[in-house]
């Protein structure tokens, strides 16, 4: 018999620590006299999953048991972290874990820091992926994350001399304690080869490669352990792991080809956020994923339900943005050519079972394939692609009013130069709904991108705003403010974030402002030791910490806050007699490997802080830091301690945002634009407790449509003038002069951003915030309505809509 642990109290923590030395003995190998920290994280995790098995095993039972409908999440991306302090906060067994290691002599805050971050996306779409696991287990909805196991997720980020430099992260050299190996699933996936045409008039496609997918689950416990879901990423394998012939002729590299083919795929995550890498791996992951999950849920569904025309009743599958768009057309060909329905079925079924999410309107990021290599590697959904899109002209057709543009717009194919599949619209005519992720982005999504799309099918966009979960992103992250909260208003909002409402209560009360404060700083603290330990860089916890950390994209405009931070510098150094706000700025992110103004970003950020952080005659008034190596774990340390949130994209091109949520939540105020969700931010806590400046969206169309000139905007404004030509002329790289003018060149010769458009408004928001600083009760109560306004904002809301409206599992 097992002992599980959520049948011990804390002070009998006994028999949980000689479990987990067992554990250790039996599993791992070592004794507690030589274990190394990581044996005994790989035995902690092993004897916690004892009792998620149990109840994984109980979830799947009862999913079956009750013939329920299930959700499956296809991303190219799920950024989960680290998953041990999730588990055991998410069971309620974080303090028997805790005493059982401290009876031990080992420290689970120790064990909890050398987890490897799983890092296997980019940014807010992964992590957004995981959020939604998360919720979906929280909210007892049985449910699974389909993805690619990356042997080598995001590339780890180095600052040479200012420069990032890209290493390879191996999260995987420990070992991962947490996932299970199913060989008994795995499924041939093929590429290339050709389509035959039998009498019968069915088609046989032969491809010329197949690789083997086999799935490796890691398990997703919801909150208080209601449920745990399964995530199943997908490994590959060559079905001749090894060509003895080859092998025996000589040729050692020849006999391994197959594998290393296999293992190229699953190697590394693409790492660009801003645009499809327009390369042949790419789509050859995306399809092979794609296959590998429909295979599975058309198996799983046969198991079940016997029905295969019953699919959309039981399975809905959510697209993650259209990196898994392919499964369309696969799902289509085994309706097809394995369960031999008609074409028309088979479309019904597939468009009901089927929901996609857009990610982004920027036209770059929007995802196509060259024809002829989409028809290479797969021959025959390009045929059944071609059928779909004469089905979908057709329709187009009938419509009144579709000109031939508005066709041409429709259509799966784009004509325009080198002909491409669309997989946005492949996506879209394949699904009954597709949503955007923000109130604005949706309502943009009409109007711009699928304008087309939408006129032919006037129902199917519909919203759903992005949420966190508020488990990793307030009681995990930040347990000193969840105790706090917990003290005045009691338990509720554990379990439905919104009751965080009745905190409004105590923005007033002087003593929860203080003790309010008192946590904020000893956050601060806390960063302030890690940015000495990581940087260097020493910072004052009482200065104002203002935080910008997302990845680095032109349209994000860390470059405004940079320009604004040596406009400030300039600021404090002419007027030194005038009572400055102290502030650190913080700067955290990656930039896609190929994209070089991102990159040249980061150095300009690390150069400003070279420079203002040795002047004597700034001080302590400004210090700023560029802290390597964004992930989620460092996102957990960097949030709870933030004052000031930066969420200034130019308005209309960050589709939501989920930083905005994860610090509104924490406590910081909100700088920003009126984009993405801070619209809705806004709205929810309140217009005294955010800082908006800037265009509108509508403000920005109108000057980009009407001709925008920047060089006259920055010849007209004296503090920006001043801080572009310092950076332009070498100022801050004294060591290449010339380095920053091709950047700021761009600002004068079109500014896409419109930086300079925002720059006036932008530098005299930052005063009003240093203003509003001096007040530190009337700061500490707009925080507090901060925390009290955003539980709208959990997942679990987000998942409840997706569920009801989506779904149709609620
Ligand atoms: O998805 C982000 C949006 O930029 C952000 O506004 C939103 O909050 C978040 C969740 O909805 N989009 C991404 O993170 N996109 C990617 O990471 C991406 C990755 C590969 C691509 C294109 C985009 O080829």
């Amino acid at each position: 018999m097992t002992t599980t642990i959520t049948t011990l109290h804390v002070d009998d923590t006994g028999p949980l620590a000689d479990a987990i030395v067992d554990t250790l003995v039996h599993r791992i190998g070592k004794d507690a006299a030589n274990a190394r920290p990581h044996d005994w994280l790989a035995a902690t995790i092993l004897t916690v999953r004892n009792d998620i098995i149990e109840r994984w095993m109980a979830s799947t039972r009862e999913a079956h048991a009750a013939g329920a409908k299930r959700v499956y999440y296809l991303s190219l991306e799920f950024l989960i972290g680290r998953l041990l302090r999730d588990a055991l906060s998410n069971l309620g067994v974080m303090a028997q874990v805790a005493g059982a290691l401290q009876s031990l002599g080992v420290d689970l805050a120790e064990l909890e820091e050398i987890e490897p971050d799983a890092a296997l996306g980019n940014g807010g779409l992964g992590r957004l992926a995981a959020c939604f696991m998360e919720s979906l287990a929280s909210l007892d909805l049985p449910a699974y994350g389909y993805g690619i196991r990356y042997v080598n997720g995001m590339f780890r980020q180095r600052i040479d001399d200012g420069w990032q430099v890209e290493l390879p992260e191996t999260w995987l050299s420990h070992g991962n304690p947490w996932e299970f190996e199913r060989r008994e699933s795995a499924y041939f996936v093929g590429f290339g080869g050709e389509v035959i045409g039998t009498e019968t008039g069915a088609v046989h496609w032969k491809p010329a490669e197949a690789i083997e997918a086999i799935a490796v689950d890691t398990p997703v416990v919801g909150w208080r352990g209601k449920r745990v879901n399964t995530l199943r990423l997908w490994t590959a394998q060559a079905i001749d792991p090894i060509r003895l012939d080859r092998f025996n002729a000589g040729d050692y590299t020849g006999a391994l080809a197959g594998q290393m083919a296999a293992e190229t795929l699953v190697r590394v995550l693409y790492p660009s956020d801003s645009s499809p890498a327009g390369q042949e791996l790419r789509l050859r992951q995306e399809y092979f994923f794609s296959s590998a999950s429909l295979q599975d849920i058309v198996r799983r569904h046969i198991q079940y339900f016997h029905d295969i025309r019953t699919l959309p009743d039981k399975a809905a599958i959510q697209l993650n943005d259209t990196h898994p768009a392919v499964s369309v057309a696969e799902l289509m060909r085994l309706l097809v050519d394995h369960h031999d329905l008609g074409f028309d079925e088979a479309w019904d079924i597939t468009r009901r079972t089927f929901g996609y999410t857009n990610h982004t309107l920027l036209p770059e990021a929007l995802e196509s394939w060259p024809l002829h290599l989409f028809e290479r590697l797969l021959p025959r959904h390009m045929q059944l692609i071609y059928a779909i899109n004469a089905k979908l002209l057709r329709e187009a057709r009938a419509v009144e009013g579709m000109d031939d543009r508005a066709i041409a717009a429709i259509s799966l194919i784009d004509e325009g130069g080198e002909r491409r599949v669309r997989m946005a619209n492949l996506a879209f005519a394949g699904s009954h709904s597709v949503n955007g992720v923000a109130a604005l982005h949706t309502e943009l999504m009409k109007q711009t991108v699928f304008a087309d799309l939408h006129r032919l099918y006037p129902t199917r966009i519909n919203n759903k705003t992005n949420g966190i979960t508020p488990r990793r992103w307030l009681q995990q992250c930040n347990p000193q403010l969840t105790s706090l909260i917990r003290e005045a208003i009691g338990t509720g909002f554990q379990d439905d974030a919104e009751k965080l409402i009745a905190l409004t209560d105590y923005a007033n009360d002087a003593n929860f402002r203080e003790r309010f404060l008192t946590i904020k700083r000893s956050n601060k603290v806390g960063l302030a030791n890690y940015l000495r330990e990581s940087t260097g860089l020493r910072v004052d916890p009482d200065a104002l910490f203002d935080v910008q950390i997302k990845r680095i994209h032109e349209y994000k405009r860390q470059l405004l806050n940079i320009i604004e931070t040596v406009a400030l510098y300039d600021q404090i150094r002419s007027h030194p007699e005038r009572d400055w706000t102290p502030r650190v700025k913080l700067f955290a992110g990656k930039a896609a490997s190929s994209y070089h103004n991102a990159k040249l970003v980061i150095k300009l950020a690390n150069d400003v802080a070279r420079r203002v952080n040795s002047d004597p005659s700034v001080g302590h008034l400004l210090k700023v830091g560029f802290i390597p190596n964004y992930n989620v774990s460092l996102a957990e340390k960097i949030i709870p301690a933030a004052d000031l949130s930066e969420q200034i994209s130019t308005a209309g091109m960050e589709a939501s945002g989920t930083g905005n949520m994860k610090f509104a939540l924490n406590g910081a105020l909100t700088i920003g634009t009126l984009d993405g969700a801070n619209v809705e931010i806004k709205e929810h806590v309140g217009d005294d407790h955010i800082v908006i400046f800037g265009l509108t969206a509508d403000e920005v169309a109108a000057q980009r449509r009407d001709g925008y000139n920047p060089r006259a905007v920055i010849e007209g404004s004296p503090e920006l003038r001043q801080a572009v030509s310092a950076i332009a002329s070498g100022v801050f790289s004294p060591d290449d002069p010339g380095r920053y003018a091709g950047l700021m060149g761009g600002l004068y010769d079109g500014d896409w951003f419109m930086v300079a458009a925002d720059f006036d408004a932008y530098a005299a928001a930052q005063r009003s915030v240093d203003a509003r600083w001096q007040d530190q009760a009337g700061w500490a109560t707009s925080a507090i309505h901060n925390v009290a306004k955003v539980g709208w904002f959990s997942s679990d809301r987000t998942i409840r809509q997706y569920a009801e409206e989506i779904w149709n599992v609620m």
